[in-house]
């Protein structure tokens, strides 16, 4: 075993993650399967008879209720909760509120994997007359950061990693190396950046990984923070994969 364990966590199933809709810095909701997930993610997590320490998590309503589902369930609610937008979604630019399976449908499934999966190749930017455009730059959840500097249109995978292995390294990595155990509640790409990071996964490996929703997974960790286990989820192994092949299974044209 690890001298370190680490717990992640993508929130449940978003009400756009149900509507098959390109949903990034857009603020939607779980759906009520998503709360039901958040529940058995609760379960297996008592189960595992986990003892949190601290949570993070992003600015976005999704991930920010997963964890206080989680964290009322295990009835570990006093733990500090620590909210970055630095743990957001990858920011889907002018993609953000499309429906995937249209846009497939429009551009080809080749595009739209390029688009969701591809390391380096964002999509287009949100411009100013974007629908979304407004609720997110205005929203004031974002008074204190990013800055106008940092405040993204669009980001591919590697823009997302950019800015959130800062807090990585400079605020988990110390409480991880403290001997704290944490739990992340985040979402499908700004999760997998960091897999990618502690697994030092190639642009290809990558682009083959779909994380579930509402499934938690565990990292075992070495002193020098080196996986000796890697992303185990606490569901089992048929359940994963099925959910894994269904978020890839949405950027098919219908
Ligand atoms: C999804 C991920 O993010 O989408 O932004 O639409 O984890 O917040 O539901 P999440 C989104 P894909 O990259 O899987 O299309």
């Amino acid at each position: 075993a690890g001298k370190y364990k680490l717990v992640m966590i993508r929130h449940g199933e978003s009400e756009w993650n149900k509507s098959n809709q390109f949903c990034g810095w857009y603020d939607a909701g779980l759906s009520e399967k998503g709360m039901k997930e958040a529940q058995s993610a609760s379960k297996a997590l008592k189960q595992a008879g986990f003892k949190f320490d601290v949570a993070h998590t992003s600015v976005l309503s999704r991930a920010i209720n997963t964890l206080d589902i989680i964290l009322k369930e295990i009835g570990q609610t006093d733990i500090p909760i620590c909210k970055t937008w630095r743990l957001n979604e990858r920011h889907y630019g002018g993609l953000t509120g499309l429906n995937k399976a249209e846009t497939a449908a429009k551009y080809g499934e080749k595009q739209v994997k390029i688009w969701r999966r591809s390391f380096a190749t964002p999509p287009p930017p949100m411009e100013k007359d974007h629908p979304y455009y407004d609720a997110i730059v205005n929203d004031e959840r974002y008074v204190n950061g990013p800055t106008k500097k940092e405040f993204p249109m669009f980001e591919s995978l590697k823009l997302t990693i950019d800015r959130t292995l800062p807090y990585w390294n400079d605020t988990i990595v110390p409480q991880i190396t403290e001997g704290k155990l944490i739990l992340i509640s985040a979402h499908g790409n700004s999760l997998r950046g960091i897999v990618k990071h502690l697994d030092n996964l190639s642009e290809d490996q990558i682009m083959a990984l779909n994380l579930p929703t509402g499934i938690p997974f565990i990292y075992e960790l070495d002193e020098c923070l080196k996986p000796v286990v890697s992303m185990k989820f606490l569901g089992d192994e048929d359940t994963v994969r099925k959910a894994m092949d269904a978020v890839a299974a949405q950027g098919k044209a219908k």
